[in-house]
């Protein structure tokens, strides 16, 4: 075959042979009409901006600097979880909670796909890395688009272009492993014809080869389907990589909480999408004396050192979060970080004034366009704002990071949260009886489902460890990796685990728990076990504070909401069993023995 002459192709500034191969391989097969070496540059970044603005993909925002807002197409919103495959050798390896399909078969179908589909596009290379660029073992990766969006996106989420590109190749000149990340919207251009503003396909593939460490997708531009780095890389293969060398890669925030008398205490907490993550990382407490500073919204990679701890790190550079509900009340850290601008919002409304607006933040607009681009004013029946909107903001810009969160080393986890969103029976607060009980809580955990996937909303669905739509492999091994992880570990140093539910009603709909800063009660509480200082009562499921074990001053609601939000109905648990059987029994025979002698004991105690 004769070397192809496309534009930009040889231009690479990099003599990674990997790198220039599969680069070489993927132009020659999708075709487009030039390739960008990306280098994360001021300039880079302006020209792409400006591109993305004379395509109508960004319409620049007059309120904020250097921000811009994107409207998708109406079908390209959220992740797709029916289209996302788990691409093992074997079948059994992607267990019964993902999609499967043969690497070979798959990519057979998906290089159909992508021949010839960057036509009359550029083709975009970007070298990244997830984690801090000091870290000695880099975890590092090419994401190559045909989506100036995903450039854009890309520059906010991770670290990424020449500073990535330097730690391909080691000072003594051996090239690194890196991730190749393939993506593509599905949309080829034939001559002279007229782009439009979100380019996609209605056929979609998310799919993950988690032996060759290889991803591919094709077809949609929204976040979780496109920024590759993120729950592709960061969760669905990272997984496969840290049950293969020990290591934990976690749907997690982290968090840095410092009381009173200066001690700090690192939290990381689980909670499926749109189920209160940001919100938490960024918390502003509401009890006097206490302060938060944020390391991470959304993933945490963790592994123990040598002093026996569990260290996390988050491997992101910027928050993609939900917009809708986010404002100067629940969130006014991330309301700071994107008022400083270098923002991407995406399904939000746009103001007349050229800010952005969505449901829940002050300031209602008497008039505004929405995120379908349709007229809207108050009156309107359709939101402004679409459920799963979202803001694309740096980390760096949040005023209350904290100091070290581009250590490589990591920060030491004195708690795991696991938490859903549950109308009833689980209650605000739960301290489990020892790793394995947490471990147990957290493969049992259930959640009501949001609008950050596709389907429908409100159904309740096991969620475990806030990772169903995100483990690259088997649940039960997943499980296993867990209890074997704690066993291995010196118990006395292991985080302790509680299951929380900012989310319990009363019989009258409404929240019983106000949430957001005042969730600073129950981390206050959290502390208060882990230093042997706070009171709970021994329940069937494990240790619940009263209303009078938690510091309640000063907060709004009555003291019986709070004690019907720390409520342990037996009854209600009764309920859950046959649930939590139904879920081992679809996960299968493999199920550790441990867990069902947790469901065992949980059954005894709940007489
Ligand atoms: P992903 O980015 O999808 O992973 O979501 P997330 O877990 O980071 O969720 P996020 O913090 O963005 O919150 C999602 C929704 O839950 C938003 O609409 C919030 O306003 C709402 N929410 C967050 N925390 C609380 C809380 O403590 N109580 C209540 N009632 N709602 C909350
Ligand atoms: C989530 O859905 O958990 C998110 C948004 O954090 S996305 O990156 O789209 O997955
Ligand atoms: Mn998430």
């Amino acid at each position: 075959m004769t070397a192809v002459a496309i534009p930009g192709l040889d231009a690479a500034p990099t003599t990674h042979s990997k790198v220039l191969a599969w680069v070489r391989e993927v132009a020659e097969l999708t075709t487009p009409d030039r390739v960008v070496w990306v280098d994360g540059s001021e300039e880079e970044s302006a020209r792409i901006n400006a591109e993305l603005v004379e395509a109508g993909t960004f319409v620049p925002l007059k309120a904020k600097p250097n921000s811009y807002w994107a409207a998708s197409d109406p079908d390209d919103v959220a992740r797709v979880e029916e289209r996302t495959f788990i691409c093992s050798e074997r079948e059994e390896d992607a267990g019964p909670t993902n999609n499967w399909a043969h690497p070979g078969e798959m990519k057979a179908t998906m290089t159909e796909l992508y021949r010839g589909c960057m036509r009359g596009r550029t083709m975009y290379v970007i070298p990244f890395c997830m984690g801090p660029l000091g870290d000695d073992d880099p975890k590092l990766g090419v994401e190559i688009t045909d989506f100036a969006y995903v450039v854009a996106s890309m520059r906010v989420m991770t670290r990424m272009g020449q500073a990535a590109l330097d730690k391909f190749v080691t000072e003594d000149g051996a090239e690194r492993e890196f991730v190749p990340a393939l993506h593509s919207v599905g949309a080829p251009l034939n001559p002279g014809e007229q782009d439009v503003p979100w380019p996609c396909n209605s056929t979609k593939y998310i799919t993950h080869f988690p032996e060759e460490r290889m991803i591919w997708s094709y077809g949609s531009g929204y976040g979780g389907n496109s920024l590759l780095g993120k729950k592709c890389y960061s969760l669905r293969i990272a997984s496969v990589m840290a049950r293969d060398e020990g290591w934990l890669a976690e749907h997690m925030l982290i968090l840095k909480l410092i009381s009173p008398e200066d001690k700090a205490y690192y939290i990381a907490a689980a909670f499926p999408s749109a189920c209160g993550k940001t919100n938490l990382a960024m918390l502003q407490p509401t009890i006097p004396g206490w302060r938060v500073e944020t390391l991470g919204d959304d993933i945490a990679w963790m592994r123990f050192g040598e002093d026996g701890r569990l260290y996390a790190v988050n491997p992101e550079f910027g928050f993609f979060g939900v917009a809708p509900g986010t404002n100067w009340h629940t969130n006014p850290n991330a309301m700071r970080t994107i008022e400083q601008g270098n923002s991407v919002f995406t399904n939000v409304a746009l103001t007349d004034e050229g800010d952005i607006w969505w449901e829940g933040m002050e300031g209602k607009p008497e008039h505004a366009t929405s995120w379908t681009k349709q007229e809207w004013t108050p009156d309107s029946e359709e939101k402004a704002a679409h459920p799963n909107s979202r803001y694309c903001t740096p980390m760096s810009q949040c005023p209350i990071l904290a100091p070290e969160w581009d250590d490589p080393k990591g920060v030491p986890i004195s708690a795991i949260l696991f938490g859903g969103r549950r109308a009833t029976t689980v209650p605000l607060v739960t301290e489990s009886r020892d790793w394995q009980h947490g471990v147990f809580m957290g493969a049992t955990m259930s959640s009501e489902k949001t609008a950050a996937a596709a389907g429908k909303v409100g159904e309740v669905r096991r969620d475990p460890m806030a990772m169903l739509p995100f483990l690259g492999y088997h649940a039960a091994d997943y499980f296993k990796h867990w209890i074997s992880l704690g066993k291995e570990a010196d118990a006395t140093k292991l985080p302790k685990i509680f299951y929380v539910n900012w989310f319990r009603r009363g019989d009258d709909k409404r929240f019983l728990w106000p949430g957001f800063g005042e969730n600073s009660r129950v981390l206050k509480w959290v502390i208060g076990r882990i230093e042997g200082q706070a009171a709970a009562t021994e329940t069937p499921i494990g240790f619940v504070p009263t209303a009078d074990d938690l510091d309640i001053d000063g907060i709004e609601e009555p003291k019986s909401d709070v004690e019907l939000a720390l409520r342990v109905d037996a009854e209600e648990w009764r309920q859950e069993l046959p649930l939590i059987e139904e879920w081992f029994a679809k996960i299968g025979d493999k199920v550790p023995s441990n867990l069902r002698d947790e469901l065992e004991s949980l059954r005894q105690r709940l007489g």
